[in-house]
């Protein structure tokens, strides 16, 4: 039976023309990295109607308020939490993406204002340039109002746990902002395996990308010094939730052969208290209740990965799912209300 509960969506990608643009001189540049199947495909492919392009998630991409809306509506979806699509901004050089960043945060609050019980949105930033980064981070949230922050993973290869970053998880920590951070093709040192069979792609690589990229903030001790920052990832986690056992294990081994800093908490404990995860565009029940019984319901949000995803199966999945009402509820709009400071309906 279709479920009556508030649906809030939120890992629902979006994108504007001159970013759209900006990616398609990306995808003819000489740049070598794994990025360029996805940003080749959806902004620049050979011949309209190919790969990427055969599923139309550009036009997907572009489109908001209208083709969106009306399937939102009839599929009873109240609100999409909108998001920059991968990779944002960050292929970038560091003017270009702080000016395209405050643009599309722009314009996301424009959508936001224009529908404000149907979308709400992450900003993006561009760690290129932390402070400036961090400036714009203050904008989204105190003047545009703007919900929390997206990441596509890692920026030239270098990761958040690099202390060039710092300034901008010192902001959305000081704003009680969350960074939701979502894949990007895999930095350049894990090509080699990864670029046959397709499995660069959200198959394999992005999730290895982004479970790495957490992995890195936990294993160095990065939230004993951001205790309050709080990191979303997608793709139930990517996997990190039914690794936490042997994380653990393995990193007490680790740190007691000097070879990772001590911390304060456990590996499980930081992803407890720091994390939190959508299930976008990982439609199982079992990884659903295997991931609501590890975390909890408090930390579990249901999410579609629009237009990667299609709507309509991501609500049956949901409304199908053998949750009781209260996490049902929970997973579709208070976990989303509570860390995206969405008004309740
Ligand atoms: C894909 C899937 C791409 C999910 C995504 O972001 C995503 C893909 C760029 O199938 O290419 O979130
Ligand atoms: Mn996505």
């Amino acid at each position: 039976m279709a479920s009556k509960l508030r649906k809030i969506a939120t890992e629902e990608a979006f994108s504007i023309p001159e970013v759209a643009a900006a990616l398609r001189e990306v995808a003819r540049s000489p740049s070598q990295s794994l990025d360029k199947n996805l940003v080749k495909g959806i902004y620049d492919p050979l011949k309209p109607g190919e790969g990427y392009d055969a599923l139309d998630f550009l036009s997907g991409l572009l489109d908001v308020e209208d083709r969106r809306l009306k399937e939102m509506d009839k599929l009873g979806v109240d609100m999409h939490l909108l998001s920059l699509t991968a990779p944002g901004v960050q292929m970038f050089d560091a003017d270009t993406a702080t000016e395209l960043a405050a643009l599309a945060n722009d314009r996301l609050a424009e959508i936001c204002r224009r529908h404000p019980t149907r979308f709400a949105g992450l900003a993006t930033f561009a760690p290129q340039s932390p402070k400036r980064a961090a400036k714009e981070m203050e904008r989204a949230i105190e003047k545009l109002k703007l919900n929390g922050f997206i990441l596509n993973s890692h920026t030239n290869d270098e990761y958040l746990d690099d202390p060039k970053y710092w300034p901008a998880l010192e902001a959305a920590e000081a704003l009680g902002a969350c960074i939701y951070i979502h894949p990007r093709a895999a930095s350049y040192g894990f090509k080699g395996p990864l670029q046959d069979y397709g499995m660069d792609s959200a198959m394999w690589g992005y999730g290895m990308e982004t479970g790495t990229h957490a992995v890195r903030m936990m294993c160095s001790g990065l939230f004993d010094r951001f205790p309050k920052l709080t990191i979303c990832l997608g793709h139930m986690g990517e996997a990190i939730p039914f690794w936490l056992w042997r994380l653990d294990f393995m990193n007490t081994r680790a740190q007691a052969g000097g070879r990772a800093p001590k911390t304060k908490l456990s590996m499980a404990e930081y992803f407890q208290r720091n994390f939190v995860i959508t299930t976008s565009g990982v439609e199982d029940h079992l990884a659903l209740d295997y991931a609501v019984k590890k975390l909890g319901p408090d930390n579990v949000l249901w999410a579609i990965d629009y237009p990667y995803q299609p709507q309509k199966p991501a609500i049956e999945f949901m409304d199908s799912a053998p949750l009781e009402e209260e996490t049902k509820a929970k997973l579709y709009h208070k976990n989303a209300e509570r860390i995206f400071r969405i008004a309740p309906a």
